[in-house]
């Protein structure tokens, strides 16, 4: 550990300052009345939102969905733009979040934290950051992001390139000029997805390096109006209630018909009413078997490389965008605007680099098996070390100074996703093992914040200061997790999931599929048995 500059003691130290840290920093001061500091790699608050401003940047869940609920007032003075909310208008949310509440003096910005370490012999955590604070602190709580750790693939010749390349998820914040510039994107994810249209508009020439088709499904954004936002507004209590009972943490309505009882007609006439309402409302109203099974999924498959040939003009192209490989919604459904419709644009190229690997990175460009594509800005929209990564960024260590990381070495193992045996007072918002990234991400922050801030109250008033849970308990939750991974279709398809994206990851199925509202009420029952699961005891 390097030498102190900055000591000091608090109750919690928080790491990031995202929609967990702020949320978390709020309900630390004003219901616990604790001392806390946050600490934030970036200048501002944000998170993701803050990191990820890349062209067409832009939430997947309804704008009305993707906030707080925590605060009627601001519930009802906050008006959204548009039917998705754009990354400037989530930023400058979270922006208004922050000071409406005061919490900017809690928050040290521009400071990574680097370490910490459990110290056995007072029950306390010794945080480091690269600022050179050393901060002592009873609780450690991670609200560092599912996607935040972005990875660019080790590509012979990488470093060779002499023009400009960028990673999405940490976009310059002045922007990048793409006027009449030889542009190549590599990947095809919901960055990918969101970028390629805008940047089509801008460059020169615009050159797709996709590895895996993916199924999209239009979003159909528009701006809204007052009488949108304030029937929304009129209707807020028991749209939250829907969303905090549901299975994705949205208020859409699910319907129990079955995609195999119904004719082909009436499928079409439902997928083409999903089609036009668009977003992930074609899962949600739709048929819900097609998340589940295989058969029923062939039909919303077929559906989509349907309109997929429909839109793009040239045949080739159009087969090359066809996603086979994966059923759709076995890798995150992507929601797109004018995605399939930008492969008609004269600029734009797609290169399978299935058929056509990428044989190295020039000073110059791209070089694949059948040849080279001259570039001067390489976008690599290649996504991100996914749930685990950034807690692999720190030093993490728990008791007997055991790594996070080699706990972790086979794939992370908590309970709820919240706590991790061996790393104790130790939560993470939004963990591996609890929904997070299956959901809409707001509403399980919400409910990781107040989980977490209702147990440390709940063992202060019972003369508790340390929690970890036990190790059947964790046993008994990752395997849960892995039983409910099984029966679904997700661990048919290679992603980020199952950290399949990166290479030597091990392949497990990272985030809870049980559902939302499912998870809630076992969050819920385990609270009311006193925090059953965890062994909480008293350091004195
Ligand atoms: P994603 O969804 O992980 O997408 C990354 C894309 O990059 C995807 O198309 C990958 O292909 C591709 N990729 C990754 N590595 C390589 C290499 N080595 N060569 C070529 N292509 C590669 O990340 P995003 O940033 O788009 O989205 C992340 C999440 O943000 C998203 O899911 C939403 O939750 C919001 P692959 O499919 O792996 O074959």
């Amino acid at each position: 550990m390097t030498s102190p500059t900055r000591t000091s003691e608090v109750d919690a130290v928080v790491i990031g300052a995202g929609f967990s840290g702020i949320y978390m920093l709020k309900r630390l001061r004003d219901n616990l009345g604790m001392t806390a500091r946050v600490f934030e790699a970036g200048n501002d608050v944000g998170g993701t939102w803050y990191w990820n401003r890349y062209p067409g940047a832009r939430c997947d869940s309804e704008a009305y969905m993707y906030c707080f609920s925590f605060d009627k007032d601001l519930m009802q003075e906050w008006n959204w733009s548009g039917k998705y909310p754009e990354q400037p208008e989530i930023l400058k949310y979270l922006q208004h979040v922050t000071d409406r509440f005061d919490l900017r003096s809690q928050i040290e910005f521009n400071t990574r934290v680097t370490a910490a370490h459990f110290n056995e012999s007072n029950n306390r955590w010794l945080v480091e950051t690269d600022q050179g604070d050393r901060i002592s602190a009873q609780f450690l709580i991670t609200g560092i992001g599912c996607i935040s750790s972005g990875q660019i693939p080790d590509i012979p010749g990488r470093d060779s390139f002499v023009g400009e390349s960028y990673h999405t998820g940490s976009w310059p914040h002045e922007g990048v000029n793409f006027t009449g510039k030889r542009v190549g994107v590599i990947g095809t994810g919901s960055s990918g997805v969101q970028s390629i249209p805008v940047i089509a508009e801008q460059a020169k020439h615009l050159t797709v390096f996709q590895r895996t088709p993916q199924y999209m499904v239009p979003a159909r954004h528009h701006t809204v109006d007052r009488e949108y936002l304030d029937d929304v507004k009129a209707n807020y209590d028991e749209i939250w209630e829907t969303a905090r009972h549901s299975k994705s943490g949205f208020p859409y309505e699910m319907t129990d018909k079955s995609a195999l009882s119904a004719t082909a007609d009436e499928r079409t006439i439902a997928y083409e009413k999903g089609w036009e309402e668009g977003g992930f409302k074609f899962i949600a109203e739709t048929f819900p078997d097609i998340s589940v099974d295989l058969r029923a999924n062939a039909t919303a498959s077929e559906f989509i490389r349907s309109k997929i040939r429909e839109v793009v003009d040239n045949p080739d192209t159009a087969e090359k965008l066809l996603p086979r490989d994966h059923p759709f919604t076995s890798k995150r459904p992507l929601i797109d605007t004018n995605y399939y419709e930008t492969y008609n644009r004269d600029n734009v190229e797609l290169v399978d680099i299935r058929n056509e690997p990428i044989d190295k990175i020039t000073s110059t460009g791209i070089r694949t098996e059948d040849g080279d594509y001259p570039l001067d800005i390489i976008v690599f929209a290649t996504g991100f070390d996914a749930m685990t990564g950034s807690f692999f960024k720190m030093d993490i260590r728990g008791r007997n100074s055991l790594p996070l990381k080699e706990k972790w070495a086979a794939g992370p193992k908590t309970y709820l996703g919240l706590s991790t045996t061996g790393f104790p007072n130790m939560f993470m918002i939004t963990g591996p093992g609890s929904p997070s990234v299956l959901s809409n991400m707001p509403v399980s922050i919400e409910q990781h914040v107040e989980f977490i801030s209702d147990m440390l109250e709940s063992m202060r008033e019972r003369g508790f200061d340390v929690a970890e849970p036990n190790p059947q308990a964790e046993e008994d939750w990752v395997e849960h997790v892995n039983e409910v991974a099984e029966k679904t279709l997700y661990v048919l398809a290679d992603s980020w999931y199952l950290g399949a994206n990166i290479p030597g990851k091990p392949r497990v199925f990272m985030p809870y599929s049980g559902g939302v509202g499912d998870y809630r009420a076992k969050c819920e029952e385990i609270a009311a048995a006193g925090y059953e699961g965890y062994v909480l005891s008293t350091s004195t």
